[in-house]
């Protein structure tokens, strides 16, 4: 069972802090620095204060409290979900065998690399979103990308927690490095590509939150099934928070759609860019780009740290008591995406039979790109009651990839294959043109009027915890 929350101490937690004094003063030394962070690479409007939902409890009361905060002043706790004394390991070597509350020493450098890639991609978002209060579109968008900012810091806070609790020395050391890495930085950037990657304008952050976002509730929904049981708790709070930045995303790309196309309708128009709405070409190129560095985010379709981490019950699969097969799967195989030769002896976009443990990484994108589907489903339903002709797609695996089998090629979006010298050519067909952001950017001028709304964007149907849209959801310095 989890301990009754303390709200009270220096750093609100529900995992009885006060009762490890080694461990309180190295995380009160730790919160300094996070809050230096947080100043210096955190957002940069000033604000007096947001309507925001704190945790202060993971039960169905405590962890979403509304009110009104000084953000600086934002309680970030340390909350794991409650314990369940009977939980066995799911998967692996080890199925079956009671759950650890200590890292096993043979196992200690994977999950500490684990934990540190997940902590390292939380700052990063706040750092990617940090100057886009200077354009929100309405009070309602500026309230919501503050709530995702400071919940990513509760997440960083999350993993933190677990280096310094369970990874001694060099746990405390990963913390610390975890606030001096930053995204972009050519000397010591983000671990993973996205987080090194721009948010400079609002349909980015939308794309950010519905495709990047959506990556960390798959990786999370992996973790949740550790077999070290303090990482599952955590990942399991942590997922409920993540489901509201998702909706802020799928409803983000909502409003712009449909606000593109009442401007279509309006004018009787494909061509909304000199009317101040945004293209649909423009919002495919976006949807491109975030899909295809978010797909990078899964790692290589083959890869034996995969198979490693689920052999040895550290990183499950997504949704694994679902599934209806061994949960060791030593003898099963899987096809993945893979350069294979053709006929003619050329390399080709095709597929290929490997190990399912080898395979992971590519269930689980499959898991996260047929959930991406939805959302595109959703946007075309807008467009198609709109009447409009035009559809959105998710583009192919192969197109834009960094990272995995198809990194060394260029294709489509269709999934045809091209030279270099066509995807130079061709590329700001696919991808946003230095004037396709030029454009967008220069959509995004502020407005923060209560009930007001951007030209470029539809109001959202509801407002956050029962309130109207036209609330005053951030009062500004
Ligand atoms: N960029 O064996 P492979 C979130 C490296 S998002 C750069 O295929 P593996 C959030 C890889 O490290 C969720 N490098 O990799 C969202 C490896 O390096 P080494 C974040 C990359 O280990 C929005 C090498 O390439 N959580 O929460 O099977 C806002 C070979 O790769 C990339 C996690 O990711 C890349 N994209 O899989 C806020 C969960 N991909 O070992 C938050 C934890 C791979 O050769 N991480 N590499 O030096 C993992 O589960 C895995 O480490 C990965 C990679 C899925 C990331």
């Amino acid at each position: 069972m989890t301990t009754t929350a303390d709200y009270h101490e220096k750093i609100p937690n529900n995992v009885s802090l006060h009762e490890d004094r080694r461990l309180q003063r190295a995380l009160e030394s730790w919160q300094p620095n996070f809050l230096h962070w947080w100043q210096t690479m955190g957002p940069t409007l000033p604000t007096q204060d947001v309507y925001l939902r704190t945790a202060v409890n993971v039960g169905r009361e405590g962890w979403a409290q509304f009110g009104h905060v000084a953000m600086p002043e934002y309680r970030w706790g340390i909350f794991l979900a409650e314990r369940d004394p009977g939980r066995k390991v799911g998967f692996g070597e080890h199925e079956g065998e009671p759950v650890w509350d200590k890292v096993p020493g043979e196992y200690r450098a994977e999950l500490q690399r684990l934990i540190v890639i997940q902590g390292d991609t939380e700052p990063a978002s706040v750092e990617q979103q940090r100057n886009l209060g200077a354009t929100a579109p309405s009070l309602y968008d500026l309230r919501n990308l503050f709530q995702v900012n400071v919940e990513e810091g509760r997440h960083l806070w999350a993993m933190v927690y677990l280096l310094h609790a369970y990874f001694g020395r060099e746990g405390r050391e990963e913390a610390e490095e975890l606030l001096h890495r930053n995204s972009g930085s050519l000397d010591s950037p983000r671990i993973l590509g996205a987080f090194n990657e721009e948010t400079p304008d609002w349909l980015s952050f939308y794309m950010f939150t519905y495709f990047t976002d959506r990556d960390g509730k798959y990786q999370l929904g992996t973790l949740k099934e550790s077999a070290f049981d303090p990482l599952s708790r955590t990942c399991e709070f942590m997922l409920k928070e993540e489901a509201h930045h998702m909706m802020v995303g799928t409803t983000g790309v909502d409003r712009v759609v449909q606000r593109t196309v009442e401007v279509m309708r309006e004018h009787d128009t494909d061509d909304v860019a000199g009317l101040g709405a945004i293209p649909l070409p423009v919002v495919q190129k976006y949807l491109n780009f975030h899909y295809s560095v978010s797909l990078d985010l899964f790692g290589g379709e083959t890869s034996t740290n995969v198979a490693n981490y689920y052999t040895a019950g550290l990183k499950g699969r997504w949704l694994e008591d679902r599934r209806k097969d061994d949960h060791k799967l030593t003898s099963d195989a899987i096809m993945v995406d893979a350069l294979t030769e053709n006929a003619g002896g050329e390399l080709a976009i095709g597929q290929t039979e490997v190990l399912a443990l080898t395979g992971l990484n590519t269930d689980l994108r499959r898991e996260y790109i047929s959930d991406c589907q939805g959302g595109v489903k959703r946007w075309n339903r807008i467009l198609e009651e709109g009447g409009v002709k035009q559809r959105l797609t998710l583009p192919h695996v192969a197109f834009n990839r960094k990272v995995g089998a198809f990194a060394g090629i260029e294709a489509t979006p269709d999934g045809e294959k091209l030279s270099a010298g066509e995807w130079q050519r061709r590329q700001g067909e696919f991808l946003p043109t230095e004037v396709d952001k030029t454009y967008v950017r220069s959509l995004m001028r502020p407005v923060y009027d209560r009930g007001k709304i951007a030209a470029w964007i539809a109001p959202p149907r509801n407002g956050i915890n029962g309130q109207p849209f036209d609330y005053d959801y951030v009062h500004l310095a």
